[in-house]
């Protein structure tokens, strides 16, 4: 007879579910009919349902149709074509550091898988293993860096009183952060806040960045949601390419393509000389090697052959700025909502924050309350993601929302 103590692992500790994928494990397991999923940052269309672009869909049929595809091992570093598309739309296309060879890109799995091969290689090579990333931030690098080596510090970034930048704050820390030290940015629409500096903010940030020598590190995981335009959401990270220095890019097609299962970014280094890119890339692939040997072929096919194809790219950026409206249309009805209810308190930073998600407000007790009342369901922190809203599911969460401010403030 087996009993569960002869298990050499019968000590082991049951672990908590991640706070985000997790609020997706609990909604699954409810049966009410009126349920919402606000947690996860993923895309539905007006009628609640995931939605693969149309682009994807003539891509991967372009990719079944061709007799010579093959399922041979990619090189280390994945597919080529994939990472130079990908580095031409961080950059730009006439980007001089790709024109100089000063750039190395290597396909990861997604934007996770980017910014723990990157977090990795600073580990083993660079000379402050400090990262500073900003307080509030996406919940997984805390984790990322620390596995990676590195060592985690926070910098501030959001005020709550004011529901905006704390760009004083801001400045203060990194101000005060180590020569040398990295910086981890968001490269637009920032995650859970939805707060972004001011084009003049990183300008600012940028020669601060560059005056003490600190490692900018950005990751780019909502390029084209936040305003609708690839080029727009790229500015930042280009403002910080044409000075000349170095800078880290970690970049996810999991939201802007909608391919969030086929785990397809990109880590992009751009150096100050091609000689010191190549060099850089030869240890990357000994970070990359021992990990997972080699990226998956699926998702960068898909991601390359729209890239490459100037039909495909053009009605990529038509669908994509259709996502990223869509989004926009959500926040003003739902304020507009809350402000018909009466619904006390100042909502308008609802249309002020952009990208995926609203940054409430609300406490860890109203969420508990309005997934508990009104089976909606979202981060703890109060983060709700807009793109899982639509007009028939606003009146339900202005509904929660009011019930939730009103009976528990
Ligand atoms: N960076 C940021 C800022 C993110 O918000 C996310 C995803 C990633 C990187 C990683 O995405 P990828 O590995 O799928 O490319 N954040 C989501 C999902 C959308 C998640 O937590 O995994 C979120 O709900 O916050």
């Amino acid at each position: 007879m087996a009993h569960h103590s002869d298990s050499v692992f019968s000590q082991i500790a049951k672990a908590p579910e991640d706070p985000i994928l997790g609020v997706t494990v609990a909604f699954n397991k409810d049966s009410d009919t009126s349920k919402l999923n606000l947690g996860v940052g993923a895309y539905r269309t007006e009628e609640g349902k995931p939605l693969v672009l149309n682009v994807v869909k003539q891509a991967e049929q372009k990719l079944v149709n061709n007799p010579s595809r093959i399922k041979e091992y990619l090189p280390i570093v994945g597919l080529a074509d994939f990472n130079k598309g990908s580095a031409k739309l961080i950059f730009g296309a006439d980007s001089p550091a790709i024109q100089e060879n000063r750039v190395t890109t290597v396909q990861c799995l997604s934007g996770t898988g980017s910014l723990r091969v990157g977090g990795e290689f600073l580990a083993r090579h660079y000379h402050e293993k400090t990262i500073y990333i900003p307080n509030p931030t996406w919940g997984n690098h805390p984790k990322i860096f620390t596995f990676a080596g590195l060592s985690v510090k926070t910098y501030r970034y959001y005020d709550p009183t004011t529901r905006g930048l704390d760009f004083k704050g801001l400045l203060e820390d990194l101000g005060n952060a180590p020569s040398g030290a990295i910086v981890l940015l968001h490269a637009c629409a920032h995650n859970p806040t939805g707060v972004d500096p001011t084009i003049q903010q990183w300008e600012e940030i940028r020669q601060l960045i560059r005056s003490k020598a600190l490692l900018p590190f950005f990751d780019s995981a909502y390029q084209g949601f936040a305003s609708g335009s690839l080029d727009a959401d790229a500015k930042p990270v280009r403002l910080f390419v044409a000075d000349g220095g170095e800078c880290f890019t970690a970049q996810s097609f999991a939201k802007n393509m909608g391919l969030y299962a086929e785990r397809v970014g990109a880590l992009s280094i751009v150096c100050k000389t091609s000689d010191v890119a190549s060099r850089v890339e030869s240890q990357l692939k000994l970070v990359i090697r021992p990990m997972y040997s080699s990226p998956p072929l699926h998702g960068a096919s898909i991601v390359s052959t729209i890239l490459n194809d100037s039909d495909l790219y053009n009605e990529w950026t038509l669908e994509l700025k259709a996502m990223a409206d869509r989004i926009i249309s959500m926040r003003t009805q739902l304020l507009e909502t809350l402000k018909a209810k009466g619904t006390p308190g100042d909502w308008t930073h609802i249309i002020k924050q952009i990208g995926m998600f609203t940054f409430t407000g609300l406490n860890a007790e109203q969420v508990a309350f309005m997934t508990k009342e009104y089976h909606i369901y979202m981060t703890s922190d109060g983060r709700i993601s807009m793109a899982g809203l639509s007009s028939k599911t606003i009146p339900h969460l202005a509904d929660a929302m009011h019930a939730a401010v009103t009976t528990m403030a």
